[in-house]
């Protein structure tokens, strides 16, 4: 006898773009997704987190949710989740996922039902459906989150053919400077770790006796992801009582992309703009990045994005991001940064920018906040503390 089921994460259903087509991209994708599963007759979907891309989303997003997954359950294809960071509202405990968890639309391994308190430690129970154990840790709305890892015991089914873990944080195993997780503090003695948060995909990262698998957002939710990754996702997994017997990565549907690069040296606003708009062409809805680099000719502010974008628009792209992060001009002053991780780096850049280490800690103290969807909550007071003690 042989099993399969579908791994994947970070649909983001919800108000990623301000733009209408994109987000019913995301529709489509997630929708995409279910007509596979039904199609290929998967016996359940593993989702580790961030279904949706907040924890109040729009009524039409509800909806949108609540028929594909109805469709799942005609069909008797079980979705099983836990809450990723964008599934919780700010200070919420509950989510959005445990409504439809309680309309028995889909299984939040993350609830009451099986993470219990004993003592200092969490005890974790699952599920074991169709000879699969699945058991699952929600993503982080705050640091302290990541502790629940080190006080973690789970009661892992042995007679399961196979144990899924799932969780959503980006462990170190990815890179030191974007991690929330140290690799070693996942539970061990599962076979098949769904991981989510991380956008991007990445296959067979190998721990304990198993492997961690990152199918990455079923459809591009900025700029970033765009340019970066070559395609979009889920993971299709068979197994049997010998253990996981296939995996294969299934690709979805996305729209064409283009990314433009534009060397500014010595050109000033007007030679940048009719380069890039020289370079543009009539098309049918392609995602468009532009990457104006170097350093140009009178100021950064000159150069007309808005302009430069409705143009594009205009020929058909469905989607148009024009960068200047590495624009510089003849005011840009050329600071060289030393530091490698990402917190560092930002007190090098602003100490550099002659900022007083008083200030630099309230940009942290904000930065952390927006990061980690903390209330603002005090930080008024907070900043009067800083200022008036300096
Ligand atoms: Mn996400």
């Amino acid at each position: 006898m042989t099993y399969k089921f579908i791994h994947t994460g970070d649909t983001h259903i919800g108000n990623v773009y301000k733009d209408k087509q994109r987000n019913d991209d995301i529709k489509r994708a997630f929708s995409e997704l279910i007509d596979y599963a039904i199609d290929s007759k998967v016996d359940f979907i593993v989702h580790s987190g961030d279904v949706f891309d907040s924890g109040s989303p729009d009524i039409n997003d509800l909806l949108f949710v609540t028929d594909q997954l109805h469709r799942l359950k005609e069909e008797n294809i079980k979705f099983f989740t836990v809450p990723g960071s964008h599934d919780v509202g700010v200070g919420e405990e509950l989510s959005i996922v445990d409504l439809f968890d309680r309309n028995g639309l889909l299984i939040n391994l993350n609830s009451n039902k099986y993470m219990k308190k004993e003592g200092d430690r969490i005890h974790l129970s699952g599920i074991t459906y169709l000879n699969a154990f699945i058991a699952g840790v929600r993503g982080k709305r705050s640091r302290v989150e990541d502790e629940i890892f080190k006080v973690l015991d789970v009661d892992i089914d042995q007679n399961a053919w196979i144990k899924i873990f799932i969780f959503h944080h980006t462990i170190s195993a990815l890179g030191e400077t974007f991690k929330d997780l140290d690799t070693e503090n996942l539970p061990k003695g599962f076979d098949y770790y769904a991981a989510g948060h991380w956008h991007g995909h990445r296959d067979n990262i190998p721990y304990n006796n198993g492997i961690i698998q990152y199918p990455g957002s079923t459809e591009y939710c900025d700029e970033k992801e765009i340019v970066s990754n070559p395609n979009r996702g889920f993971y299709v997994i068979e197994y049997s009582e010998s253990g996981i017997s296939s995996i294969r990565y299934q690709l979805l549907k996305t729209r064409e992309k283009e990314i433009i690069y534009i060397n500014a040296d010595g050109k000033d606003q007007k030679q940048l703009k009719s380069e890039a708009l020289s370079k543009f062409k009539q098309n049918d809805g392609k995602l468009l990045v532009v990457i104006v680099e170097g350093k140009m000719n009178g100021k950064r502010t000159e150069l007309d994005i808005q302009d430069i974008k409705s143009n594009a628009k205009a020929l058909g792209y469905s989607y148009v991001s024009v960068n200047i992060s590495r624009l510089s001009d003849s005011d840009s002053e050329n600071i060289s940064i030393k530091s490698e991780n990402i917190s560092d780096i930002e007190d090098e850049f602003l100490s550099a920018k002659g900022y007083s280490k008083k200030e630099v800690e309230f940009a942290h103290l904000i930065i952390d906040s927006v990061e980690n969807g903390k209330e603002l909550v005090g930080i008024k007071q907070k900043a009067v503390d800083i200022y008036d003690n300096q």
